[in-house]
């Protein structure tokens, strides 16, 4: 009996839901964390409500999504929130990334409008940058993860999602979009948030 409430505190241990609404997200970082976590979606704990991101920082963003999932449905969970920020256009559009052309607009419209802004810009140094919130047993963390570099001047590739087509990473030739995921999940903003959960986990365990 004793053993078999052990196997069960494993398995649950193991089960997180990431509070996203966004399907590219997910299946990053379900591949990310595969053989590891079994990730739940908001869709199979029957969480189907909008979840208001109206903080102003990406961190206070993360957690809101995470606190509404651990309040309302009782789970451990995390979020990630993700800005792109562009040096010479002081760091915007960052934490209004996602609605950087207008709040109906789509990632085409938003890149659109970055180039438009960049146009005739020769620096064009830029950085992904991923905050993830983590609620565990009831406790609150904060992870972060960067990748440095530069918004091209044309959209390339047809992979990933959202702005990786005019996003070239430091050291090298192809836009995330031109890489294959598990390309981009080595060197990504949410693929090094997800390492340092990864690794508080562990040694949490
Ligand atoms: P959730 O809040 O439901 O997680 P979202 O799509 O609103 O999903 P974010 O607010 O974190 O996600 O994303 C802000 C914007 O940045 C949005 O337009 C995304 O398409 C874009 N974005 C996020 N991660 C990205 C990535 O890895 N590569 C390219 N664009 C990304």
């Amino acid at each position: 009996m004793y053993y078999f409430c052990l196997i069960n505190r494993h398995i649950k241990m193991n089960k997180l839901v990431f509070a996203t609404n966004n399907q590219h997200k997910l299946r990053e970082i379900r591949e990310i964390l595969k053989d590891k976590f079994e990730v739940l979606s908001l869709d199979e704990i029957g969480c189907h409500e909008e979840i208001e991101e109206t903080a102003d920082t990406l961190e206070g963003n993360a957690l809101i999504k995470a606190r509404y999932i651990s309040e309302h449905y009782g789970y451990d969970c995390f979020a990630d929130d993700t800005g792109l920020e562009v040096f010479e256009l002081g760091n915007a559009p960052g934490v209004i990334s996602a609605r950087y052309a207008g709040i109906d607009k789509d990632s085409k419209s938003n890149m659109e409008k970055l180039l438009n802004e960049l146009s005739g810009s020769h620096d064009r140094k830029a950085r992904f940058r991923t905050a993830i919130a983590l609620l565990i047993n009831n406790e609150e963390y904060l992870f972060e993860g960067i990748v440095n570099g530069k918004i091209t001047e044309l959209q390339s590739g047809n992979e990933g999602f959202g702005y990786d087509p005019i996003f070239m990473p430091e050291g090298f030739d192809l836009t995330f979009a031109q890489m294959s995921s598990e390309d981009k999940n080595a060197i990504s903003h949410r693929g090094r948030a997800i390492s340092s959960m990864i690794d508080f986990l562990k040694n949490k365990k």
